[in-house]
């Protein structure tokens, strides 16, 4: 079959070259971290060699060159997610880090005994325990959203959990384990007819489609750097403006400062208000690159890939009786990590049967433990696939599952 992105574009990722236990690498891991392609190592490699110096300060010309970078990388990232303004971008470690950004600087600010913070079941830990954490100082409560036996949201709660309480609602826009694609747009509707703010935690959903802001409506969104093609250690929190410039800083110290006196201090505007010290100047840069990359494959040929891949591994493992797979059917409202199961094999030994294939896929519970006990199973398998890989590597994992299959229905139980 041809696909919507062509099989070439493996030749860009070094990493392809690679065999593990003699075998042809199948990388089956892209929700935990994607691949690097060439351009973004070499950015690094640059900026390293050619113009390495700290941002914001410098009047010399490596500076000015490191400094004009950092904020264009800035720029692509803002008209990447469609932000009104690039000063919109934080950058910030990760994920993790730009929520805890938001539970911090904002909850610590806003939130009063007895307000309400609404999440869902299917969140990863990220979008949950700093929310648990703030809550806890603050005296507020947490509130969940179920999901049903497809995995998607059960909307009609919301009638119920969503209350004049509410003043967060934090949800991831698409799952890590089941790849539901959360109707965020909606929900931010209702999150706003009760004033409450909408964090939308992006990071499986901006490396895989086209993402909006402004069409999605949400108040801040988190992503990371490293599953969408860039280095590990960069990410960002988009934030609207207003809400940026009415929020207190995160952490304090050096190049976020206005005027410092002994005992107080002024602040400088959004974004930089929130990038205390010296940032991740080389990953910003090669972040930018990445995006760069994305956007010349295009995120609308990189989401009708996932469809097709996502279909035809759902076709390929319904042939297996043994292999249950978790999550929604219609790809239409799905994204591509497939979590699964093999008969009541531990998926660390399934994990480990595929690892001998050169086949990498994740194990355990990808720090969804609630909803891990939602489905009522301490650990899941996960396959998840980005721009490239190919049918031939769904093959693979098939063949592999199968090899699973034979070895343990040798073992007595
Ligand atoms: N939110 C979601 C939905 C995620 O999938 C992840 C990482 C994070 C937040 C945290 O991102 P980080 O870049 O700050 O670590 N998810 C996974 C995963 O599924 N396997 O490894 C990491």
């Amino acid at each position: 079959m041809r696909m919507a992105i062509p099989r070439t574009v493996r030749e860009d990722f070094p990493i392809f070259r690679r065999r593990v236990h003699g075998k042809p690498l199948v990388y089956l891991d892209s929700a935990a971290t994607s691949q690097k392609p060439r351009q973004v190592i070499e950015a690094l490699v640059r900026y390293y060699e050619e113009y390495n110096a700290n941002v914001h300060r410098g009047i010399y010309t490596l500076a000015e060159e490191a400094t004009a970078k950092y904020e264009e990388a800035r720029r692509k990232v803002a008209t990447f997610i469609h932000a009104r303004r690039p000063e919109e971008v934080i950058f910030t470690r990760s994920t993790t880090e730009a929520i805890n950004l938001v539970a911090y600087a904002w909850g610590l600010h806003y939130l009063r005994e007895g307000d309400e913070i609404l999440l869902t079941e299917m969140e990863h830990h990220s979008n949950l325990v700093p929310w648990q954490i703030v809550a806890s100082l603050k005296g507020a409560s947490l509130r969940f959203l179920s999901f049903d036996e497809e995995g998607y949201l059960v909307l009609d709660d919301l009638e119920r959990v969503l209350t004049e309480r509410t003043k967060v609602v934090a949800v991831s826009h698409q799952s890590n384990v089941l790849g539901t694609i959360n109707p965020v747009d909606e929900i931010v509707k209702r999150a706003h007819d009760v004033g409450a703010i909408v964090v939308v935690d992006g990071a499986q959903s901006v490396p895989h489609m086209p993402v909006d802001v402004q069409k999605l409506g949400c108040d801040f969104l988190a992503f990371s750097g490293h599953k969408m093609c860039g280095p590990t250690g960069i990410g960002a929190l988009y934030g609207r403006y207003e809400l940026l410039e009415a929020m207190p800083p995160f952490h304090g110290g050096g190049e976020m400062i206005q005027l410092v006196q002994l005992h107080t201090s002024t602040y400088k505007d959004p974004p930089w208000k929130f990038e205390a010290g010296t940032p991740n100047i080389a990953d910003a840069i090669a972040w930018g690159v990445a995006i760069d990359y994305l956007c010349e494959v295009g995120m609308e040929a990189i989401r009708t890939h996932e469809k097709e891949l996502v279909q035809y591994a759902l076709n390929r493992l319904q042939e297996m009786a043994e292999v249950k797979v978790y999550g929604p059917r219609d790809v239409e409202r799905r994204g591509s990590a497939l979590a699964f199961n093999v008969a009541d094999v531990h998926p660390h030994d399934v994990a480990q049967v595929l690892d001998q294939e050169g086949i990498c896929i994740r194990a355990g519970h990808h720090c969804t433990q609630p909803l891990h006990r939602r489905l009522g199973v301490a650990a899941t398998a996960r396959a998840s696939f980005y721009l490239y890989n190919t049918e031939e590597d769904i093959d693979q994992l098939v063949a592999g599952l199968q090899r699973v299959r034979e070895l343990f229905s040798r073992v007595p139980r």
